[in-house]
């Protein structure tokens, strides 16, 4: 059979890197540092293509980069706390731990098996004390610093299993494991004040070059920056006033009344002895439960509740309505709004429905606002209507001029606001790291002492299978750290998303046992150079990750501000036009086509079936093509053994095929190399191989007898394994030992092409004036037509015919003539 035996080739290649170390990487190196990094993987199970995708494009980054003289650091390692470990447990009756880890090690398997160049010994494992210490350790550090704190929220509480749920976990209305009513309920949760970091996260977006734009855009709308007019309204006939947050203080004078968040502070006061008070209430209480209830996404219908009370507006001392609002959120702003109906939707919505005032203040250019028949708000700028002395004026230029006039007058003034909340922190899960916070009755909450790190989440006893910290008492007495008295242990445990914050730090110095990181050796790698994963990480992870630098920047353990320079987000694997998932029943399982056809036919037709941003449509043919080209390269270099074994003299005058293959292999180097500098479009570097291949076999032949001197055969098949190696490591490797290339492949320096080898032959244009040749020029081929024009009409021959008449017009018939008409 002439098909390469890829199962020996890949096994072979696999234990000979690893035998000699050479992915494995320090700081003492000479090289430039170049940090490659794929976002780490949820240990699931087993790899898919998703998986495939994303580290094959890696892993062509990290082997091209070695090639150009980095010292690369390409690590990888397990995100590894999280709920579906849980629920693995619970239906199998083991315990997470033993699930993760026999996850890791199969998915570990799968990865070796695909060839990847990463250096194993910077493993890490997201759920091992070794790392999770500290993660307890660096939330001491940020609670002493201030950036921790905790809270009340609401929480969805199931009180038959005594715990809080998800919201995933609340099924319409009820808990998803004993199916009970969820109540919502108030906890006290830990949360990080990412808000204190809002300006800094939005302003050095700017320094993100790297990164794609709608990556940026997406970041930017979720900190989501407003600025605005704080103003406070004072309650009619009291002492109360409320404070508004609005964008667009020029529709003042339009408001015909005010809506309030049901959780808002004051509303228990504005209602209390009224004749409303309990109606009210009561109608805040079950808006409040539904608004647990829902998604975040659904938009419920407006709903409100007249509270009885008036407050007035200082602009103009206009008494308006208070109403309680379903869609007013308590953490925007000031959790009250100004509602003006004529200019926002949804106030026009809730007015239509409680026939409430529409008074149109901003009047567009090209529309009249008649309240009677207007059916949406106008949202458009234009001029100020009936706005006392702001009337007349542009809308615009009104915003300030009336935040200046509530400055002026004591009731308000500018006011930026985010729409990026704290960062809340708290699980009450088993399978996460715990937080390491004690509570002391006299004392009050005291972090644990750093020496009694790492706080170990408790093994199961029998029966407790995955059960939350807080129903273990054997976790939850412990003594005070300050006092000595008996304590309270905390028994929330993080959000899964803290250790994926910080990973890419630890990388560079995973097995350090005297901090969390070891600054001389992040300061050397750090920042990643390229960062590359799921576009579906866009938002929180990296968000929480540029954070998490600042914070470790700020705790003295970095030397940067943002920590992925470039961002490649790559698109999904697709097949029969949607994403491949078990619930739709069309996932390819990557292991059985290694078993098929080898590892590097996979990786191929990963990279060549679509550019790394571009969903990647599975089929069947790609793969069968991949894995052809591979073995058309292995016959090709096994049939001229006889020449590439032995050294061959590259020629100083080839003959006209010697020339041609010459130009196509430096022509390739060219084209591969700016394809992968400039945009990684590997699916287009590799065609620019595949068409090299073709040119070289044509022109050489299956046998001996070509007229391609044997130096340019040899230089030109070397040359393009060398290209080739990023992508088919192990066949490369296997080839170039066949081709009796000394050393290997992995070693070899990235070719550098010869500017005059890669170009064209000159091609021979014909000048002609008036329809008769008069002349001939030689040109590159690529030359513009104005540039042979240019030529045409400054040749000395075609000149004397021109003389001095004027040119009427020229004609050009590409790589041929050029007729000038005089
Ligand atoms: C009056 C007004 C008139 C408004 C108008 C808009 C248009 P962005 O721009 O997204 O930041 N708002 C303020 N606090 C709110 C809260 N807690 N819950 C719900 N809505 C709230 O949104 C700011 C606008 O959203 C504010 O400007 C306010 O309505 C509303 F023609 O005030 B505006
Ligand atoms: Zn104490």
């Amino acid at each position: 059979d002439s098909r390469y035996d890829f199962n020996t080739i890949e096994e072979k290649w696999q234990k000979i890197w690893e035998e000699k170390k050479i992915y494995r990487v320090n700081e003492k190196s000479t090289k430039e540092k170049y940090y490659v990094l794929e976002m780490f993987p949820y240990p699931s199970g087993r790899i898919h293509m998703g998986h495939v995708r994303n580290y094959s494009i890696g892993d062509v980054i990290a082997r091209y980069k070695r090639l150009r003289g980095f010292n690369v650091l390409h690590p990888m390692g397990w995100d590894a706390f999280g709920l579906p470990a849980e629920n693995a447990a619970q239906k199998n009756n083991s315990h997470p731990a033993d699930w993760t880890y026999s996850n890791i090690d199969y998915m570990r398997r799968q990865l070796r098996r695909l060839g990847l160049s990463y250096d194993w010994q910077r493993e890490i494992a997201t759920c091992n004390p070794e790392y999770y210490r500290w993660e307890q350790l660096l939330f001491i550090e940020m609670f002493e610093k201030g950036i921790v704190y905790q809270k009340e929220t609401k929480v969805n509480w199931c009180e038959t299993c005594q715990t809080v749920l998800a919201n995933e976990q609340v099924i319409e209305g009820c808990c998803w494991r004993c199916d009970e009513a969820v109540h919502p309920r108030e906890m006290s949760g830990w949360f990080f004040k990412i808000t204190d970091y809002a300006e800094e996260l939005l302003a050095d977006l700017d320094l993100l070059k790297g990164w794609p734009e709608k990556v940026i855009t997406m970041q930017r709308n979720w900190i989501g920056k407003s600025t605005g007019l704080t103003c406070n309204f004072s309650v009619d006939g009291s002492e109360l006033t409320i404070p508004i947050f609005t964008t667009r203080p020029d529709t003042i004078f339009g408001v015909t009344f005010m809506s309030i968040a049901p959780e808002h502070p004051l509303l228990e006061e504005l209602v209390q002895g009224t004749e409303k008070e309990d109606e009210v209430k009561e109608f805040a209480k079950e808006i409040i439960i539904e608004k647990q209830r829902r998604n975040i996404e659904e938009e419920p219908e407006k709903r409100g509740i007249f509270t009885g009370r008036y407050c007035i507006n200082p602009f103009d001392n206009s008494k308006i309505p208070i109403y309680v609002a379903n869609f007013v959120l308590m953490e925007y702003g000031t959790g009250a709004v100004m509602a003006v109906p004529a200019h926002d939707e949804r106030d026009f919505e809730f007015a239509r429905k409680y026939n409430l005032e529409i008074r149109p203040v901003v009047q567009p250019d090209d529309t009249i606002l008649d309240p009677a028949t207007m059916e949406t708000a106008s949202t458009l700028p234009g001029t100020l209507v009936d706005s006392g002395e702001f009337t007349g004026m542009d809308s615009v230029k009104a915003q300030a001029a009336i935040i200046a006039y509530a400055e002026q007058h004591g009731f308000g003034g500018p006011h930026v606001t985010y729409r990026l909340r704290d960062w809340g922190i708290s699980r009450q899960r088993y399978w996460g790291a715990p937080i390491p916070m004690v509570h002391c009755e006299k004392c009050g909450v005291q972090p644990v002492a750093c020496e009694e790190l790492p706080v170990l989440l408790p093994e199961d006893a029998k029966g407790e299978t995955c059960s939350p910290l807080h129903q273990r008492q054997s976790f939850i007495k412990t003594t005070c750290p300050q006092c000595g008295a008996a304590a309270r242990r905390e028994t929330d445990t993080m959000d899964t998303f803290m250790e994926s914050s910080w990973y890419f730090a630890r990388y560079t110095c995973p097995r350090f046992i005297d901090a969390p990181l070891d600054r001389e050796k992040a300061s050397y790698w750090l920042p990643v150079d390229q960062y590359i994963g799921g576009v579906e990480h866009a938002i929180l992870h990296l968000l929480y990750s540029r954070f998490f630098t600042k914070v470790l920047r700020d705790l003295g353990y970095l030397d940067i501000d943002e920590p992925f320079t470039n961002l490649l987000t790559q698109g999904m694997v697709i097949k029969d036009g949607s994403k491949m998932s078990k619930s739709k029943g069309n996932v390819v399982d990557p292991h059985d086509l290694v078993q098929q056809y080898g590892a590097d036919t996979v990786r191929l037709f990963s990279l060549f079936a679509a550019p790394p941003e571009r969903d990647l449509e599975w089929n069947a043919q790609g793969v069968e093509g991949a894995s052809r080209f591979l073995n058309r390269v292995y016959r090709f270099i096994s049939a001229h053994r006889d020449i590439l074994v032995q050294h061959q003299d590259i020629p100083v005058q080839p003959g006209p095929d010697g020339k041609a293959l010459n130009r196509k292999t430096h022509q390739t180097i060219k084209r591969v190399t700016e394809t992968i500098e400039n945009n990684f479009h590997f699916n287009t570097a590799i065609s620019a191989m595949m068409e090299l291949f073709n040119v070289l076999s044509s022109l050489v032949g299956d046998s001996g007898e070509s007229q391609v001197e044997p130096g340019i055969i040899k230089e030109s098949v070397t040359t393009l394994l060398v290209l080739l190696s990023p992508m088919v490591p192990h066949f490369t490797a296997e080839m170039w030992e066949i081709a009796g290339n000394p050393g290997s492949v992995e070693d070899q320096p990235w070719p550098v092409y010869d500017i005059e080898a890669a170009r064209e032959e000159l091609l021979t244009i014909v000048v002609q004036v008036m329809g008769k040749v008069r002349s001939r020029l030689q040109v590159d081929p690529d030359i513009s037509d104005e540039e042979l024009i240019k030529l045409a009409m400054s040749d000395e021959n075609a000149r004397k015919f021109i003389a001095d008449k004027p040119v009427r017009k020229t004609i050009v018939v590409k790589k041929k003539l050029v007729n000038i008409v005089i």
